[in-house]
């Protein structure tokens, strides 16, 4: 299998600028997340690493900046994101990767940009980068953590599933107001959980 090369220590410098050092410790838990995930799923390690390294590229612009960017770059803005900002930083997100970090491939893209919502029929290098967002090293407040940590290793289609659906009762619960896309996805991998022949 070819390989990708990317010049991280070059992209690390870049992100560790744009962030505080929370955040750039929590971004690095994620990279070497998707790393291990890759390794288990068999993935290119470099690309998972990107990804990891970019997904919260926009996460430390403030609300307003967030709002204002994406309407001076044409990035449509839907009623829920408009009222939760900090929705935004998925899709501004995608869209520094590819104009300020001039990262071309597709499939890193698409990861930075589902990584909060997640969608149906998510992509591998999606559903890595959105699992390891939730189970890096130094994440502590989620419910059932160390059962989706464990359950990461064993099926990645069941972590995602149990993380989905966590964080619908989370909103639900009154944490926030719930996007159509996470209801989406959660209900696809519902129904791909209960298909005759799934193993659940
Ligand atoms: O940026 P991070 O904090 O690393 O992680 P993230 O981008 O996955 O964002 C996590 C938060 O996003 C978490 O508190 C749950 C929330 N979230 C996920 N789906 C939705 C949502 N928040 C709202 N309001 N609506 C959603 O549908
Ligand atoms: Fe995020
Ligand atoms: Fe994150």
């Amino acid at each position: 299998m070819q390989m990708k090369n990317y010049d991280m220590k070059a992209y690390q410098k870049k992100v560790k600028h744009e962030m505080d050092d929370g955040r750039y410790q929590h971004t690095l838990g994620v990279m070497y997340t998707c790393a291990a995930l890759a390794m288990r799923y068999g993935y290119d390690l470099q690309k998972a690493q990107l990804a990891g390294l970019l997904h919260d590229c926009a996460k430390c612009i403030p609300n307003g900046k967030k709002l204002k960017l994406c309407e001076k770059n044409h990035i449509l803005i839907t009623d829920v994101e408009r009222r939760n900002p900090f929705l935004l930083h998925a899709k501004l997100g995608a869209f520094l990767a590819k104009e300020q970090y001039g990262v071309k491939d597709p499939e890193i893209i698409s990861a930075i940009l589902n990584h909060t919502t997640g969608k149906p029929a998510m992509s591998l290098l999606d559903k890595i980068v959105y699992v390891a967002d939730y189970i890096e090293p130094r994440r502590n407040k989620a419910p059932n953590l160390e059962e989706v940590r464990r359950l990461a290793f064993l099926d990645l289609d069941e972590a995602l599933y149990k993380i989905l659906s966590d964080t619908l009762e989370y909103l639900d619960e009154g944490a926030g107001e719930i996007d159509g896309m996470t209801l989406k996805a959660y209900e696809y991998y519902k129904a791909k959980r209960q298909e005759p022949g799934s193993k659940r």
